[in-house]
């Protein structure tokens, strides 16, 4: 079996290094949040699907190769003859617009409860989601509804990154989907102040208190550190500090680090670690995914000092 397959929207990204304006160059490049998992869990010697619909156009090509090439199986990827890959522009200059989404009726708003047989044909360990996935469409809710429910001891683990984006839907529309998704997940990362905007939970321990039945909670706190709560126990590894380049993908990484520790077995203080560490490499970096593994990832497996 693989290791983990990651379900989710992967779009072409055109990135402009200066603020929009006529006539300024865009680079193309490859990005979502799921599929940014799976690369970053293949680049840190996983197996690792991604499954997911892209539009039979050259950007769906463009992005499904990417993957592919970063050592990702992309066999469950379905082309849709109908409907376009999806794009986002990166305007991420100082005193630009920030990401731009053009992805409404995009191939992958058309996932369904129809494409869960090629999730479950990956044969997976961990099935990754994230919150960005049901804000595309009803469809594509009732999707990771069904992937998350019935879970029997034996079945592939769930984790579920939160991944609020406001410009897809508002806060107090998303708040209650979003906590119900969670709770059906062994594993969920979320943002301190994401799920303070979302729940009104302004420290790790009160978002404990609304998800106190997640198996294994992770709590991000940017550059301070995350929280591990695991049943009544409560480990937290400080954020290395890091010269932060650009930081979309940066939670990607983190959730993959930490997934690789904990398919590996490893304890909860060296999986933050390793999510610090693989979160480090794409905040020091331009691009949204890991694409070399950091130098201390081998340090921190073999058991660097860690608290727990
Ligand atoms: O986490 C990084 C993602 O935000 C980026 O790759 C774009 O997937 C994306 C999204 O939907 O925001």
């Amino acid at each position: 079996p693989l290791d983990a397959v990651c379900v989710g929207e992967t779009m072409a990204v055109l990135h402009s290094a200066d603020p929009l304006a006529a006539g300024a160059s865009l680079t193309l490049g490859t990005g979502g949040a799921e599929s940014n998992v799976a690369v970053a869990l293949a680049r840190l010697g996983h197996t690792a699907a991604w499954v997911s619909r892209v539009g039979d156009d050259p950007f769906g090509r463009i992005v499904t190769d990417a993957v592919s090439r970063w050592g990702v199986d992309v066999e469950g990827v379905a082309v849709d003859p109908d409907r376009p890959t999806g794009m986002y522009v990166k305007d991420t200059a100082p005193g630009g617009a920030g990401v731009l989404y053009y992805r409404s009726g995009s191939a992958a708003s058309a996932l369904s409860a129809a494409d869960a047989e090629r999730v479950w044909s990956r044969r997976a360990r961990l099935v990754h989601l994230s919150g960005i996935t049901p804000a595309l469409s009803a469809r594509a809710a009732a999707l990771v509804e069904h992937l998350l429910a019935g879970r029997a001891d034996g079945d592939a683990l769930r984790s579920f990154d939160v991944n609020h984006r406001p410009a897809l839907w508002p806060a107090r529309v998303a708040a209650p989907v979003l906590l119900d998704l969670a709770r059906r997940a062994d594993i969920v990362f979320v943002g301190r102040d994401e799920a303070e905007r979302l729940w009104g939970t302004p420290t790790a321990e009160d978002v404990r208190a609304v998800l106190p039945e997640v198996a294994a909670l992770v709590v991000k706190d940017a550059e301070h550190g995350a929280t591990c709560f695991s049943g009544a126990s409560a480990v937290f590894e400080p954020s290395p500090g890091v010269e932060v380049v650009e930081a979309v993908g940066a939670g990607d990484a983190f959730a993959a680090g930490f997934l690789s520790g904990l398919l590996d077995g490893l304890p909860v203080g060296r999986r933050l670690r390793l999510g610090h560490a693989a979160a480090g490499a794409v905040l020091r970096s331009r691009g949204d995914t890991l694409e070399t593994p950091p130098g201390d990832v081998a340090e921190i497996r073999s058991g660097g000092p860690v608290s727990r």
